[in-house]
């Protein structure tokens, strides 16, 4: 799998035409919802009403250039003062979907989240060990929410057991790109502008374009999704994130009424930050021939990774919880090639939970 990510997507796209089969598509299934962590994979029949709560976890551990991990020594090695050693991000995400005819579904959500980025100084930076009050590393922390966002539905296919929709999304930049943090500086830590992984929106306005193909056998589903996000313009920080593609495939199996267990793989494609971060340091004061921090310089932004997932579902059909779905996934990277000097993803856990009604 190591250097062909390309070659287990067309397997599962492949899979399309096996699929064909005469029964019609039940969307109360438990398997007819994707892994918890992929969005606006469903619709809903006319006057459905869906609220869901999602928990994010994500770590980020290690540096990495390409595909090879990197000790920190080699980042100071690559002329830079500081590196970030570890990043976790915990997430909480709102949202609400409702549908007003049987084509049409919208949706609206929005995240709150908490960032904190470990960092550690080159052993030689004396005056940055120094100003850091005598030890060599730091952690810079953010919260708040992020960018609201809001996206249609539209299905166009819906014939025995397939469904296809296309999505079109919208973002706002409700989330603050202006977070600070102490870091250490001259005079002592000092409160400064962070790096955009700290930050909690894109700061533009970006589109969501998606593709979902959803198909049904009588113990299992197959899903394909395949998803961009277009940034618009510039932010008033003077940069905008790079451009994003993914699609992911899942495979679901049904092993009782109300549980499914289901497997992803998603290939993710991400751009290099446009433009240059203002209020950012790029060189050290007391060595100004050297480099601050791998997150100030766009080359270090972007990249490709493969991600294999595991998930399970647990919908409740009867009694008073009826409608309520409490979904888990984990999800892995098995593959990574990251421009520059970043941190590389260890994994991503997503816990949800899903109540629909009419
Ligand atoms: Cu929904």
């Amino acid at each position: 799998m190591n250097k062909k990510p390309l070659h287990s997507l067309l397997f599962c796209v492949a899979l399309i035409p096996v699929t064909a089969w005469a029964h019609e598509f039940d969307g109360a299934r438990p398997d007819a919802h994707a892994p918890i962590s992929i969005m606006g994979e469903h619709t809903h029949n006319a006057r459905e009403w869906m609220l869901s709560y999602r928990y994010m976890f994500m770590d980020m551990d290690g540096m990495q250039t390409g595909t090879d991990a990197v000790t920190s020594s080699e980042v100071f090695a690559a002329n830079y003062t500081v590196t970030p050693e570890r990043m976790t991000m915990d997430m909480h995400m709102f949202g609400l979907m409702h549908a007003p005819s049987d084509r049409l579904t919208l949706m609206a959500m929005i995240p709150f989240k908490e960032i904190a980025m470990d960092h550690r100084i080159f052993p030689n930076a004396l005056p940055l060990i120094s100003l850091n009050g005598g030890i060599d590393t730091f952690t810079t922390r953010s919260e708040g929410f992020g960018d609201f966002k809001s996206a249609a539905l539209y299905q166009f296919w819906n014939k025995e057991n397939q469904r296809a929709h296309f999505g079109f999304g919208i973002s706002l930049p409700t989330g603050s790109i202006g977070q600070k943090d102490l870091v250490p500086g001259p005079g002592g830590r000092i409160d400064r502008q962070l790096p955009s992984p700290m930050q909690l929106g894109s700061g533009t306005v970006d589109l969501f374009p998606s593709l979902t193909f959803l198909a049904q056998q009588e113990n299992w589903s197959f899903g394909f999704q395949g998803n961009g996000i277009i940034r618009l313009g510039e932010n008033h920080h003077n940069y905008r994130l790079g451009h994003e593609f993914n699609a992911t495939t899942w495979l679901s199996w049904k092993v009782g009424d109300a549980i499914s267990i289901a497997s992803k793989i998603k290939y993710r494609t991400l751009g290099e930050i446009e433009g240059v971060q203002s209020d950012l340091s790029f060189h050290p004061p007391f060595a100004p021939a050297r480099r601050t921090v791998p997150t100030a310089f766009s080359e270090n932004y972007g990249g490709e990774s493969l991600d294999l997932g595991f998930s399970l579902n647990y919908l409740v059909r009867k009694g008073k919880l009826r409608g309520n779905r409490i979904a888990f996934e984990w999800s892995v990277p098995v593959w990574q090639k990251l421009n520059g000097f970043q941190l590389q993803t260890d994994y991503i856990m997503t816990l949800g939970w899903q109540f629909a009604w009419k």
